[in-house]
């Protein structure tokens, strides 16, 4: 409690009563409040645990479009906990009627391609347009620096700024190019959010292309003038996966040999099968660091929505991707249940031991870990 407001005994005596001063009561312990022990150490302060959210306010937060709600649910999905996970599933249900209103794009190319200036630039291009992005963002520093994010969030500045855009960066950074198992209900969440233009970045290490594009309307290969055919997926087949190839760092001395790029790129295109059905997969050149192109860019994603939705395309894909998805999970439960078998685990390493020593048939092996998985107690 204040004190009455007194004089000082230093006050001029004309001074009026700007000289008044309100003493208040000192605190416990020292200048920070804390009591400190003998050694003068202050108590360790535990950080408030954020009070959790029940499947009600979680729902009607996301539907609101709350970003710290929106932020706190794709936590809760990408959570492995049993109870988080449980709750996850009935968040998400609630969620699923507000679902499917955007446009899913994969972005991938190989590291330093320019992934995040171009998401950088296509967002701001998108929030002029009036449209709501979120961006799924690898952490390119995660694997190096260990969780520091601060490499995307500068290249994504002013996306980041604009309460418009959500940028989410993947969580375990790496391990399949940025795209987790959860990556899916993530985009969910952001649709159920309102936002209408979903950007899912990759980097290209092989799988995640193929993950992605089980999961996107629209993929999306960037690529450098030559850097390597082999390096940028040409050989990996990831080419095959793209609705759109895109020339970046068409600037500069390098804005020649992108073009020539491009034509050649048109040209081995043409040869190959479409990545979607009655599309043409087309190269394009752009900068992103000078936002060149990007307008180019979103007009043939516009164009391919509007043709795939005429055709049918774009529905068939949704619905398969949607199948594919319940056989992902259902696989993914029969392995973690088959290896987490006791019975299994009981006579694995005897198995494998006897087929790499050449006494027991791969088949046989095989038949005898399915059979105790299917037969013993325990299940
Ligand atoms: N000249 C030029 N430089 C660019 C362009 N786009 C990106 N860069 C630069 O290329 C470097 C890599 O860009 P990023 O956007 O971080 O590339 P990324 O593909 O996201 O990289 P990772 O996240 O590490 O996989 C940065 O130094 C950018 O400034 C462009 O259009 N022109
Ligand atoms: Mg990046």
């Amino acid at each position: 409690m204040p004190d009455q407001p007194k004089r000082p005994e230093w006050a001029p005596p004309e001074g009026g009563k700007g000289f008044t001063t309100t003493l208040v009561h000192g605190v416990e312990g020292r200048h920070d409040g804390f009591h400190h022990d003998a050694n003068g150490k202050a108590p360790r302060r535990s950080t408030p645990r954020r009070r959790r959210l029940s499947v009600e306010e979680y729902v009607e937060g996301v539907l609101a479009q709350n970003r710290n709600t929106v932020a706190q649910a794709i936590t809760l999905v990408e959570s492995n906990a049993p109870a988080h996970m449980a709750m996850a599933q009935e968040v998400l249900k609630q969620l699923l009627p507000h679902t499917g209103n955007s446009i899913r794009i994969g972005i991938t190319g190989v590291p330093g391609v320019g992934k995040s200036t171009f998401i950088e630039a296509l967002g701001l291009h998108l929030l002029q347009q009036d449209h709501h992005v979120a961006v799924l963002a690898v952490d390119p520093s995660s694997t190096v620096t260990r969780g520091s994010i601060l490499g995307d969030k500068t290249r994504m500045e002013l996306l980041s700024r604009d309460p418009r855009a959500f940028i989410r960066p993947s969580p375990s950074g790496g391990t399949l190019g940025g795209v987790t198992r959860k990556s899916r209900e993530t985009i969910l969440v952001c649709e159920a959010a309102g936002f209408d233009v979903v950007l899912v970045e990759t980097v290209g290490v092989g799988q995640s292309e193929t993950t992605v594009r089980q999961m996107v309307d629209f993929f999306l290969l960037l690529m450098l003038a030559g850097a390597g055919d082999e390096l940028q997926g040409i050989k990996k087949g990831i080419m095959e996966l793209a609705d759109a190839l895109l020339i970046n760092k068409a600037d500069g001395d390098n804005r020649p040999r992108a073009e020539a790029a491009k034509l050649e790129y048109n040209r081995a295109l043409h040869y190959l099968a479409p990545a979607t059905k009655g599309w043409h997969t087309r190269a394009y050149t752009c900068s992103a660091a000078k936002g060149d192109g990007v307008a180019q860019i979103w007009s043939v994603v516009e164009d391919f929505r509007k043709q795939t939705s005429e055709s049918g395309v774009f529905d068939q894909r949704r619905r398969a991707q949607t199948l594919d998805w319940v056989y992902f999970m259902v696989e993914e439960h029969l392995r973690t249940s088959f290896f987490s078998h006791a019975g299994v685990e009981g006579i694995r390493g005897q198995i494998e031991r006897a087929v790499v020593d050449g006494h027991l048939p791969p088949t046989v092996a095989a038949q005898k870990l399915i059979r105790q998985y299917e037969t013993s107690a325990g299940r």
